[in-house]
């Protein structure tokens, strides 16, 4: 059976996810918490990065591979479109999301989530057992400076470019969505389903496998708040209610 090797909170993670439920794959999951994880996906694969997905003893990563593999081997709703114009301009927006957007905007958010480390456990060791959370959440000071760095949070400026690619986000699917509710011609897409799992850590979609653990924390309701009344957290939560298909996370085998 496919395992699927994640984090919980993670828009990379997120669109594997999305792309399993929606399809209705029989998985396992596996939740890893960063940090610890290094030692095990450095096993797999030799890069430290999730998600990854096992099959057949096979280790793949990268969210864009592992969706192109699903969609290629595994049936249910295509997430790359057939017609070439529109599967280019798809996986256009995939890329530049994927390399450019999301790394960005991922530093304000794991600086609003590390400068409370309860929060930053409760968020990345949702579902798991409450000793192992409070016993990570301990852990998570001595990794922050690892994490910051790995993240290119260095300083001030590097959070501000963050908020920038927010804005950017934001503004790019309240434009792109006008005509049809959707980024890349008039269906559901991998440009949707990578955009939206992206603006879920600003938006937070409830009843979600990205909603936030309750109560959140001040310095990330503070960070919520700030984009909470733009247009494009709305686009999100619409295309969550619409087409996200599952309500919560889960470790072990899903129902598929
Ligand atoms: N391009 C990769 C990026 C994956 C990525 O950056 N994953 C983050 C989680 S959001 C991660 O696992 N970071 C920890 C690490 O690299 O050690 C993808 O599309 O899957």
């Amino acid at each position: 059976m496919l395992e699927l090797l994640q984090f919980r909170h993670s828009p990379y993670n997120e669109k594997v996810r999305w792309a399993l439920d929606i399809k209705h794959v029989a998985h396992r999951r596996r939740s890893l918490l960063p940090g610890p994880h290094i030692a095990t996906v450095k096993r797999l694969t030799g890069h430290t990065h999730t998600p990854v997905l096992m099959h057949d003893g096979v280790a793949l990563d990268g969210s864009a591979r592992i969706i192109e593999w699903l969609d290629e081997h595994h049936g249910g709703p295509m997430l790359i479109p057939s017609d070439p114009a529109e599967r280019a301009e798809a996986l256009r927006i995939q890329r530049w999301f994927d390399d450019d957007i999301t790394p960005r905007i991922r530093r304000p958010v794991l600086d609003a989530l590390l400068q409370q480390p309860s929060y930053f456990a409760a968020n990345f060791g949702d579902g798991a057992p409450a000793l192992k959370r409070m016993a990570y959440a301990c852990v998570v000071p001595l990794a922050a400076p690892v994490i910051r760095k790995g993240n290119g949070i260095t300083d001030a400026a590097a959070i501000e470019d963050g908020h920038r690619a927010a804005k950017e986000a934001l503004d790019f699917v309240v434009a792109r969505s006008a005509a049809t509710g959707y980024l890349c011609g008039n269906s559901f897409s991998i440009a949707d389903v990578t955009a939206a799992s992206t603006l879920a850590v600003l938006a937070r979609p409830a009843n979600s496998p990205m909603a936030s653990p309750q109560p959140v924390a001040s310095a990330y309701r503070a960070l919520m708040d700030r984009y909470a009344k733009h247009p494009g957290i709305a686009w999100t939560n619409a295309i969550y209610a619409k087409h996200r298909g599952a309500r919560s996370d889960f470790d072990g085998q899903g129902a598929g």
